[in-house]
């Protein structure tokens, strides 16, 4: 014990402690051993009262009760910690995440390695940098949804093992715990007309990860299946190539472009094709090159290629397919230097020039009205307004133009005058169809904002109704005919079973009830032009019996008009219809449509193929081509048709083209 002997002014910063004369270092000699202590101990408890030594003694059980209990619970805890493996350990952090599974993978940034999906980790990831190409005002944003990348991962795997198990048991289970494409597009989007300035992110940023995954069912397990015979045709004899000739096992080229694996890309992230996805990807980055001497038509590269490339690169979030969308963008707009701003049906995509077809100066009516969708996203997209200024330039002037018949269009415009040509004839078939469509859905696409395209579309209905509605006979069918110089003809395409999907989008979105109701008897009729024929597949155009005679169906069909390309419009509308009803009736009319398209044109090698006799069961002819809808629509329509999710493309947030590729809406419902 210090006591501050040391000579001079006393320290302060020392204890000072005083004991008791016995204890005083020398006082009765100090001994340091084991019995002295024991024995002092014992001398000083007996020197204490009867009371202090009780709550001494009382305090010391007390303590050693509260000891004996802590132990035994943080025991029990660290037995659980200890005894579990670090593998169960390690199992906890996916699980965990899959509560929430994420149901869009999160991008790939354009220059990473697109093979490797990166690892779950307990960590927020961090933000992905930006990437930057080209100019500044098409700068794009990064997508930010990289943990969602390996629970995608897992559940495509899970997809490709079910397929495999589906294939070999037939199992009738439902299995797959996938909730498929659930996007939630970007709010606060600028409205068509405003002035854009800021480029915009991909839709798919965040998912609606709160709700239960809706499992995959056997009959969009056999689209699964029908998808990839049809990709292992294209994959073994046309790969890259624009169209597979399933018989001859080779291809045919159109643009030159991959027409069919650009169309199929969302397809493929839809029906959760990972491996197939992968692959389609890697050509898209090598192998496609917009720099070509080649005439595309202006509508056709449009709906297939950029509506494909931008709804890739909203269901992906990789920057590769909006960079491929630009550069094919920016490739088409000479299509629009013409005296009217109409613009040429044809543009060459390397040299830069555009001209309309050789025999003609005129452009097809459905052709300049049906690109609208897809440039304005890109405007949308890239900040840079040109690409929505040509098209909204064509739906302005069109809506000015007289020649219409209570809102029906003629066939033709002519890109000189900018005035309809072949005035008289009205349709909503070929070169007509996809007008009348993009009317409305470039007004949903908008905001519902855009009042003259809603007008159009009102009008254009009453049209339909007063002009162009007629019952067949004998099972009364109602159907929508054609006008020609005041004539009416009971000729149908196929190509108008749009109708009843669009309509029935249109109730959806609040306009009159009476649409809805017209899409139910249209789609009826649709069916029958499958239903009344010997392969249970549709010809290309039917006429309708406006008479009663005996032995006699509802449907006629002419010779030339037996042919069967693998069209998506019936499917389609049955896609509207169910969603919008929920009747299983359209459901299982897909289904006999889904059964006859594997018996009458599939090709065992692989592929699918267009027929030349829809009347023949024994020889339906085939033509050797499948049309690249076939994936890009078809297919995609069967596969959300047969989905009870309604978040599976949720069509208060998308809206699709008239090439099934989906496309945001700016300001969703
Ligand atoms: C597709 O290219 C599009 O659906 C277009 O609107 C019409 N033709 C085919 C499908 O039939």
């Amino acid at each position: 014990m210090y006591s501050g002997a040391a000579a001079g002014p006393p320290r302060r910063d020392f204890i000072s402690v005083t004991l008791g004369p016995e204890e005083a270092v020398g006082v009765g000699g100090y001994n340091n051993s084991k019995a002295w202590r024991r024995r002092s101990c014992w001398r000083k408890w007996k020197q204490l009262s009867r009371l202090q030594r009780s709550i001494i003694l009382f305090l010391f059980a007390f303590l050693a009760v509260c000891g004996v209990i802590s132990y035994t619970s943080m025991g029990e805890a660290w037995k659980s910690i200890t005894n579990k493996s670090l593998d169960e350990q390690e199992q906890e952090i996916p699980r965990l995440k899959l509560e929430n599974p994420a149901v869009l993978p999160a991008p790939q940034k354009g220059d990473a390695n697109h093979g490797d999906y990166p690892e779950l980790s307990l960590q927020k990831p961090p933000k992905l940098p930006h990437v930057r190409r080209g100019p500044s005002n098409l700068q794009i944003k990064a997508p930010q949804r990289d943990t969602r990348l390996k629970t995608r991962h897992d559940t495509m795997r899970v997809v490709e093992e079910l397929v495999e198990v589906d294939k070999v048991e037939k199992t009738e289970k439902s299995i797959i715990s996938w909730r498929g494409a659930v996007i939630e597009p970007e709010q606060n989007t600028e409205s068509p007309s405003n002035k854009i300035t800021e480029p915009e992110k991909p839709s798919s940023v965040e998912a609606e990860d709160q709700k239960e995954p809706v499992p995959i069912n056997e009959r969009q397990l056999a689209v699964i299946e029908a998808f990839r015979h049809a990709w292992k045709g294209y994959k073994d004899f046309a790969w890259g190539h624009d169209e597979l000739k399933p018989l001859s096992k080779s291809y045919s080229e159109w643009f030159g472009l991959g027409l069919t694996l650009i169309d199929a890309l969302d397809t493929m992230w839809i029906l959760g094709l990972k491996e197939e996805f992968e692959e389609a990807r890697k050509w898209v980055e090598n192998d496609l090159v917009f720099d070509k001497n080649v005439d595309v038509n202006l509508f056709e590269s449009t709906i297939r290629i950029l509506g494909g490339l931008l709804s890739t690169y909203h269901l992906s979030g990789d920057s590769l397919f909006l960079e491929k969308a630009k550069d094919i963008g920016n490739r088409l707009m000479p299509a629009f230097k013409t005296p009217s701003k109409i613009p040429y049906s044809d543009v060459n995509i390397g040299r830069g020039t555009a001209h309309p077809p050789r025999w003609t100066s005129d452009s097809t009516v459905a052709e300049v009205t049906s690109i609208q969708l897809e440039f304005r996203e890109l405007s949308r997209l890239t900040g840079d307004e040109k690409f929505q200024k040509a098209v909204d330039e064509v739906m302005k002037h069109v809506h000015t133009l007289s020649g219409k018949n209570d809102g029906l269009v003629p066939m033709f415009i002519n890109t000189n005058s900018g005035q309809f040509t072949h005035l008289g004839v009205y349709t909503l078939g070929a070169r007509a169809d996809s007008y009348y469509e993009y009317l409305l859905k470039q007004w949903i696409q908008g905001g519902k904002k855009e009042n003259e395209l809603l007008e159009d579309y009102m009008r254009a209905i009453e049209g339909v109704k007063k002009h162009l509605l007629q019952r067949s006979e004998p099972r009364k069918l109602t159907f929508v005919g054609e006008l020609a110089h005041g004539h009416f003809s009971a000729k149908m395409d196929h190509l108008v079973c749009f109708l009843p999907g669009t309509l029935a989008l249109g109730a959806h979105n609040g306009l009159a009830a009476d649409h809805m109701k017209l899409a139910e008897t249209l789609i009826e009729t649709c069916y029958q032009m499958y239903a009344q024929v010997e392969t249970g597949l549709s010809p290309e155009i039917v006429h309708f019996n406006l008479h009663a005679q005996k032995g006699h169906k509802d449907v006629e069909i002419k010779p030339a008009d037996r042919h069967n390309l693998l069209r998506p419009e019936t499917v389609e509308s049955l896609f509207y219809m169910y969603r919008f009803t929920g009747d299983k009736k359209y459901q299982d009319w897909g289904w006999e449509i889904l059964q006859n398209f594997n018996r009458y044109t599939r090709v065992p090698t692989g592929g699918y193929t267009s027929i030349n006799n829809v009347q023949n069961p024994s020889n339906p002819e085939p033509r050797d081509k499948m049309e690249s809808f076939f994936l890009g629509e078809t297919l995609k329509y069967m596969f959300l048709l047969f989905s009870d999710d309604v978040d599976l493309i949720n069509l208060d947030k998308y809206i699709f083209n008239t090439e099934a590729h989906p496309l945001p809406i700016w300001v969703p419902a």
